[in-house]
């Protein structure tokens, strides 16, 4: 007999876990929340990291009697497995044209915003104002750049919603403060498009308490 496997989401309300729970919602996968506080260093708990020895979140757990668990532990790799379990729904399938459009414009996002973003706000702690300048400009630039992303439709790198979108929309919902909005209007209706998305209002609202 097959089993339904338990799929839990350790994280808490930050942009990588908000993207992981944006794909699991999108692609139709029911999941229990597992909050995790940074804050109070959870993550530095002995039973965390004996699921993540890295200390970090989000965290997907994969529980399926007959099988050892699964643990995937970074938000990407979370979001190419809720491709795997809805094959079609975050990613045009394998041998499409379309499927490197969509992967060009999610690691667009991943490598050339997110991360400069995340080193950005790891410096934060330590005050180097001017690399943190440098990068803030590189994440900015690279944000107003992307409208070239976007395709007729509307979204990022392909016709349909993907897991390009979903890269992008935590980023620059997380940044849109320091956009400058007025020029950038293809971006600001492709947010809104995002943003009436009921799985992602979904994911969005996972890590609230
Ligand atoms: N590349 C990882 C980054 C994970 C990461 O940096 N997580 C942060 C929160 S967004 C974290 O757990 N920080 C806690 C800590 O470093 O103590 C991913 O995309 O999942």
């Amino acid at each position: 007999m097959k089993t339904t496997p338990r799929y839990e989401l350790f994280g808490t309300r930050t942009g990588n876990c908000l993207r992981a729970a944006i794909a699991l919602h999108e692609a139709g996968i029911e999941y229990q929340v597992r909050h995790v506080d940074l804050r109070s260093g959870d993550q530095k708990s002995r039973s965390f990291l004996g699921l993540n020895p890295a200390g970090k979140v989000p965290v997907l757990k994969v529980t399926e009697s007959g099988k050892p668990d699964q643990v995937i532990t970074q938000s990407n790799a979370i979001i190419l497995y809720a491709d795997e379990l809805a094959p079609g729904r975050l990613l045009p399938s394998t041998g499409s044209v379309h499927r490197s459009r969509v992967l060009e414009a999610f690691f667009y996002f991943v490598t050339d915003v997110i991360a400069s973003n995340g080193v950005a706000f790891s410096l934060d702690a330590t005050a180097d104002a001017n690399a943190i300048q440098v990068l803030t400009t590189r994440y900015i630039d690279r944000i107003a750049a992307a409208e070239r992303l976007l395709s007729a439709s509307g979204y990022m790198g392909g016709a349909d919603f993907s897991i390009a979108d979903i890269a992008g929309f935590t980023i620059v919902t997380a940044v849109k403060r320091q956009l400058a909005w007025d020029r950038l209007p293809q971006l600001a209706a492709w947010v809104e498009r995002i943003a009436e998305r009921p799985n992602v209002q979904a994911g969005l609202a996972a890590f609230n308490l």
